[in-house]
């Protein structure tokens, strides 16, 4: 189809990069056993979490939705139109389609690590908006210092929905911010969509469903874990534990070993005592005061935020 090919452009910034087996050795081994998050993320993994997005006691992506379509023209208003939109990790590219009728955007540039399924998202997007031009990128934006050169020009807007950010340590999240920053320079703006502080039961809930899709999202890693290493981990032995750290703010995630056991990692073995964990996942919730200074920090001004009315979610423009 020539008008589509007119419209996407490809660039792919980085070979596909495997995980070395020493980077999850080393949590597997430290003291407080640790796993990065994204190994929730294969073909099931996004399935699952595909589902929890769906799950009534799962507030934040409908949340943030109904944020969208209820102050979509106010959103446009504030940010400006006929901007160069920016995603790290888009995924799906659905979130954007919500802003996109009054945004209005000259280009939209997807960045998703998952080269295929960027490229299946896009064909879908260009086919509901045949007049965006769309630079897709391939590449981890968390490796990824500079955009592609060969972009339109105009005032940049980062899109970051979906409290992505959660999963970042605070000075992860400074540094990612101050990197935008240097992306966006003094006409941009960052959208950055933010799951907020709230009462510990609200959140508890959030991460521990009746129908277990959590749970199934979190023993999912080790299944993981196992394809794409030399791997013996049972999820048998092992349990779902999320609960809200006050003190921290963010819910923690955890496998539980159910018992003493040892387990094989690329020919080194594991030992777990009964009740030792892997910790799997921080999501990090915010106050609006935390997020404003954490903006400060970053030698950025919270210009706007929108909430729904009960307050669970935020979307916040942050501007130089
Ligand atoms: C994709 C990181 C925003 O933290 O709420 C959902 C991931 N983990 N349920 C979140 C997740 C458990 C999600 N983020």
């Amino acid at each position: 189809n020539a008008s589509v090919e007119n419209q996407i452009h490809f660039h792919e910034l980085h070979p596909q990069s495997k995980t070395h087996p020493k980077e999850v050795l080393e949590g597997l081994k430290s003291v407080r056993k640790n796993l990065n998050p994204k190994f929730f993320y294969d073909t099931k993994g996004s399935e699952l979490f595909e589902v929890i997005t769906n799950l009534e006691e799962y507030y934040p992506t409908r949340t943030e939705r109904k944020i969208f379509e209820t102050y979509s023209q106010d959103i446009a208003e504030v940010c400006g139109i006929d901007s160069i939109i920016i995603e790290p990790g888009s995924g799906s590219c659905e979130k954007i389609q919500l802003l996109i009728p009054n945004l209005k955007p000259k280009a939209y540039i997807p960045i998703d690590i998952a080269g295929d399924f960027l490229l299946d998202s896009v064909n879908k997007l260009a086919e509901n908006f045949p007049e965006l031009p769309i630079h897709a990128v391939q590449a981890d934006f968390n490796q990824l210092d500079n955009l592609p050169n060969e972009l339109p020009n105009g005032s940049k807007l980062v899109f970051y929905p979906g409290s992505t950010i959660g999963n970042m340590e605070p000075e992860k999240a400074l540094e990612f911010l101050i990197k935008l920053s240097e992306w966006i320079g003094n006409d941009g703006g960052i959208l950055l969509g933010v799951d907020l502080h709230k009462p510990a039961h609200q959140l508890n809930a959030a991460y521990n469903d009746q129908q277990g899709v959590t749970e199934a999202f979190n023993l999912n890693a080790l299944d993981h874990l196992n394809d794409i290493f030399e791997a013996n981990f049972n999820k048998e032995n092992f349990s779902h534990k999320a609960f809200y750290n006050e003190q921290l703010y963010r819910i923690e995630m955890h496998l539980v070993s159910d018992c003493e056991q040892c387990v094989e990692f690329e020919g080194e073995k594991i030992q777990f005592d009964e009740g030792e964990s892997i910790h799997t996942e921080n999501s990090y919730k915010y106050t609006r005061k935390q997020l404003s200074s954490l903006a400060a920090d970053a030698g950025l001004t919270l210009k706007e935020t929108w909430l729904d009315e009960n307050e669970l979610f935020s979307v916040n423009l942050l501007v130089r």
